[in-house]
């Protein structure tokens, strides 16, 4: 009597056309699937800059304005941005995360508007 295996061992692919059982698909268990990786390092958020652009025809009084009202700055920092602002043509009101940063903007150009003034506020990343 010769003893026989009750199960084969099993194979990676069954691809010789012929032979046991129906070709491989390629969909067999544990060969097929969404790779993923959890990453273990969270990354940080990005960061965006709130950047004022000077204009000729915003008063300086309302550029102070909203500086102190949106980015939370006194007078004496929001006078030295708006300066910087005006002599410069550009400069930064705050750095903040992406959804933060473009509420700020469409918050300063709403009130822009809403005061008929060109001043222009735009994002751009840190
Ligand atoms: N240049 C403007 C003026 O002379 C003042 C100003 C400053 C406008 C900063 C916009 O972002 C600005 N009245």
């Amino acid at each position: 009597m010769v003893d026989m295996p009750l199960t084969l061992p099993a194979r990676s692919g069954d691809d010789d056309g012929a032979g046991s059982g129906p070709p491989d698909d390629g969909e067999g268990e544990g060969q097929v699937g969404v790779a993923t990786k959890t990453r273990t390092k969270p990354k940080k958020p990005s960061q965006f800059k709130v950047l004022m652009l000077n204009d000729d025809y915003t008063p300086m009084e309302f550029v102070v304005m909203v500086l102190k009202r949106f980015f939370a700055m006194d007078l004496e920092q929001a006078t030295r941005v708006m300066l910087h602002v005006h002599q410069k043509g550009v400069g930064v009101c705050g750095i903040f995360p992406y959804e933060i940063a473009e509420t700020k903007v469409n918050q300063v150009m709403d009130f822009a508007r809403q005061n008929q003034h060109p001043l222009q506020c735009t994002l751009e990343k840190a």
